[in-house]
């Protein structure tokens, strides 16, 4: 146990709030304030708070389990990693290496994420990989791409929010799911900017806007087209920005100009006025954005209306400019860094695309292999799940559990129990884990050192605090433990800084360029925003000279830029000016004069395409993939509450946010529940093509009536993904979360 108290980072959400660990006179460990950390400025919410209690191993996992007589019984480390290989060598060697499939998580830090690809790739020769960031952020991702050929969540840091002139949160509840954010929107409405909140829900978000719009679920595309529309009919348009810094803004306008604001009413139920009302208040000032999260992202057009509120900041001159831009509040501990380093079905580290030649040759070449022995891109998440028990036999997953969390989960959960062979690394006895053959009890943030990227693009340096109990082992020493005993005895360390050293040259050159970030740096600099290249490959004199900035703050990064069709050609990035960039003078990397600052603002200058604009996408309203109709007339949607994340995994597992947030419910308005005769607290039956779920009514006027929402924490009977549409976005293989017709039923006896 260490006396001193750590500086280090939250375990769970996407912002990666701050903390230090300090240990107790009992042997644990409490959180104290890290007032030093821009993020939360010591703030955290319940779920941070409370997070030492799931190190206790009173709630986790302490030894392997291996199932034996169709129960899960402990077993030695030694049992269960032979009996991992010899199942994965047994299936590999009856079915082709095809056969064996691995699943991934965006809470998994950088070292992790990356050796698990490369373990996929490289021991197991296998295509079949993805991981649960699929599910999260895949759509706001290719929209990225496809427009500024480059995915990084926010293109700016939060601090920047304040000074905006005003900012459209477009299905983000962020008071409820990321807590100490709040702060930045408050202090956006304190300096004059205004905050325009899009939700079908009255959230404690919506609450402080100066503007909410309720659209019905599943349309905020037709809402982005209809405020693009009104900006050309008022003569909103920025001409000057859109010659000097986009393309394709012809076809993208005529798209628009064919959704009339009537016809955008009709299928939004957003009114006209209210269409106006929101393009004067972001178009007024000089600087806006536009921020979405899973509410319009998790729909089986996902990318398409990422596109189109991206469109609208093209118009509008708001994206690559100072305080404006369009950004994605990403979800996961590390959702950010998790879909950038390899265990993507398509993704080589860096960002790097499985399908470029050129990355092959450059990951192969890092990693000691043949780039012909690289498999090729594989399936989506959930197409993945869907072939568990037919043509992938054997599943080794980490960090997700799906039997809560997957679209359609009954479904999964047949498949995954269809399985040969399931091996889960977790930290608890999850849902998922309990159908394993075999559980190994992990290491979790506060036992180990580990690196995480947070929404902003800023990459983080968790520190082991505390030493972890006996019996657990990281993943990375998993991974190890098995690459040796399927014959690859090097390349897999269990060191996570020398795994990070080989994550920087295998970047290098990507457009997730680490190779100039080092932990000694990250631990100085609380946090240094990528692309960062290394201070001998940036040419960082020459190319600032042809930004006309003065070298070396704004150095200017090199990088490749890859579209959303897997294409890759060479394109540079605008180092803005910014936090990182203060110091310009560090000399401490042993190998480089000029230390690149990294890059908190993108775009600024040009975008990451070949020719430096920025693309519009023309993109159409389509209806949702399941409409209703007399036999499932109403609309679930899904999302979350604050005290409980995701799966509930961990947080099920603290009495203080049970005791917050007991159980799952159906929020529905009180006509609906009239007509059902479903008084509060009365258990209601939602039930969809896909199963029924039950759980009990929560009444309020904060939701459409013709909407229900349920939050997904929870297995059991109230599982809301027992109901949910695995219907898929083309680009993104997003499932549609968010929208899915159901009929709601009085469930008292
Ligand atoms: N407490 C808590 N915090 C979390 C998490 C958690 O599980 N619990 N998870 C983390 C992760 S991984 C993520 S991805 C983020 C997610 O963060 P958010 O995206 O903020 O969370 P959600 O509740 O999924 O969805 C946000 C809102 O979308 C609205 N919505 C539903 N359908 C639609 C629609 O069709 N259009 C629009 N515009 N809005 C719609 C919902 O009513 C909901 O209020 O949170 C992170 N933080
Ligand atoms: N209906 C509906 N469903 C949704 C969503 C929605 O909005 N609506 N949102 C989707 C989104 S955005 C997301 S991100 C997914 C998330 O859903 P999941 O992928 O299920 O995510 P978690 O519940 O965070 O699961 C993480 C698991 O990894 C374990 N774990 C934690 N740390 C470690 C570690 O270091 N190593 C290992 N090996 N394990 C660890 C945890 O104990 C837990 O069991 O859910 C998706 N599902
Ligand atoms: S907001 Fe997110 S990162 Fe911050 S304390 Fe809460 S869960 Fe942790
Ligand atoms: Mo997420």
């Amino acid at each position: 146990m260490q006396t001193t108290s750590t500086p280090t980072h939250c375990p769970y959400c996407a912002l990666q709030c701050g903390m230090n660990l300090s240990p107790t006179p009992e042997g644990g460990v409490e959180v104290t304030e890290r007032a030093d950390f821009p993020v939360n400025r010591g703030a955290l919410c319940g779920k941070g708070r409370t997070a030492p209690e799931v190190l206790s191993s009173r709630v986790r996992l302490t030894s392997p389990l291996v199932r034996s007589g169709g129960t899960l019984v402990p077993a030695t480390w030694d049992e269960a990693l032979d009996r991992i290989a010899a199942e994965l060598t047994r299936v590999r060697a009856e079915h082709g290496p095809d056969a064996l499939g691995v699943f991934g998580g965006g809470g998994l830090t950088n070292e992790k994420a990356y050796t698990l690809g490369k373990f996929a790739r490289v021991v197991l020769g296998t295509s079949q990989i993805d991981y649960n960031g699929r599910f999260c952020m895949s759509s706001a991702a290719a929209g990225g791409i496809k427009a500024f050929g480059l995915d990084r969540g926010l293109p700016f840091p939060l601090e920047d929010i304040p000074k905006s002139g005003c900012v459209i949160l477009v299905g983000s509840n962020l008071a409820e799911t990321m807590p100490p954010s709040l702060r930045f929107f408050n202090e956006l409405r304190e300096n004059g900017g205004t905050l325009i909140v899009v939700d079908p829900r009255r959230t404690k978000t919506a609450e402080q806007a100066d503007l909410h719009l309720m659209p019905r679920p599943g349309t905020d595309l037709a809402l982005a087209l209809g405020l693009l529309h009104l900006v050309v009919a008022e003569g909103r348009v920025d001409e000057e920005y859109v010659r000097e810094r986009t393309s394709g803004w012809e076809e993208a306008r005529a798209a628009a100009m064919a959704h009339w604001p009537e016809y955008v009413e009709r299928i939004t139920g957003v009114s006209v006025p209210q269409l106006r009302e929101t393009v004067r208040l972001f178009c007024e000032p000089e600087s806006a954005m536009v921020l979405t999260a899973r509410g319009p992202e998790q729909q089986s057009k996902g990318t398409d209306t990422v596109g189109a509120w991206i469109n609208l900041c093209l118009a509008t001159g708001r994206a690559g400019r100072p305080l404006s831009g369009y950004g994605c509040l990403t979800g996961q501990g590390n959702g950010q860094g998790g879909r950038e380093h390899g265990q993507k079905a398509d993704q080589l580290p860096g960002y790097r695309k499985l399908d470029d030649p050129v990355a092959r040759r450059h990951v192969a070449e890092v990693w000691g292999v043949d780039p012909d022995s690289l498999p090729g891109p594989g399936r989506s998440a959930y197409e993945l799940l869907d072939a568990l028990g037919t043509d992938i036999r054997s599943l080794l997953l980490m960090g997700s559990n799906p039997v809560v969390s997957a679209p359609r989960a009954a479904h999964i959960e047949e498949r995954l129990k269809s399985l040969e062979f399931l091996a889960v690394c977790d930290v608890v006895l999850s849902e998922t884990a309990a159908l394993a053959d075999v559980v190994l009890p992990v290491t979790q943030w506060a036992e180990e050192t580990g690196t995480t990227t947070n929404l902003e693009g800023r990459v983080l340096l968790r520190q082991r605090a505390i030493t972890p109990p006996e019996g657990v082992r990281s993943d990375l020493e998993v991974m190890h433990e098995l690459a040796a005993r399927l014959g690859v005895e090097k390349g897999f360390p269990t060191d996570p800084e020398e795994v990070f050293e080989e994550l920087r040259r295998a970047s290098a050159g990507g457009p997730a360029d680490y190779s100039g970030i080092t932990y000694r740096r990250l631990a100085e600099e609380n946090g240094v925003f990528w692309p960062c290249p290394a201070a001998d490959d940036t040419g960082a004199a020459d190319s600032t000279a042809a930004t006309g900035a003065t070298a070396p703050t704004a150095a200017t990064g090199v990088t490749t830029a890859t579209d959303a069709t897997g294409d890759c050609e060479d394109a540079s990035l605008d180092a803005g000016a910014g936090a990182g960039a203060d110091d310009p003078t560090r000399d401490d990397d042993p190998r480089a004069g000029a230390v690149h600052p990294g890059t908190p603002r993108l775009f600024l200058e040009r975008f990451a395409t070949p020719d430096g604009r920025a693309r519009f996408v023309p993109v159409t309203h389509r209806p949702v993939a399941e409409e209703p109709d007399d036999e499932y007339p109403v609309l679930l949607t899904t999302g979350r509450v604050v005290a409980q994340y995701q799966s509930g995994a961990q947080t099920r597992r603290v009495d203080e946010l049970n005791a917050a947030a007991p159980g799952p419910f159906v929020e529905l308005h009180p006509r609906l529940a009239a007509r059902l005769g479903a008084a509060e607290g009365d258990p209601v039956a939602v039930v969809s093509r896909r199963g029924r779920a039950v759980a009990p009514a929560r009444i309020t006027t904060g939701i459409r009536p013709d909407t229900v929402f349920m939050p997904f924490h929870w297995p059991g009977e109230g599982r809301a993904n027992t109901l949910t549409n695995p219907a898929l976005d083309p680009t993104s293989r997003m499932p549609e979360f968010k929208v899915c017709a159901v009929r709601v039923e009085n469930a008292s006896s």
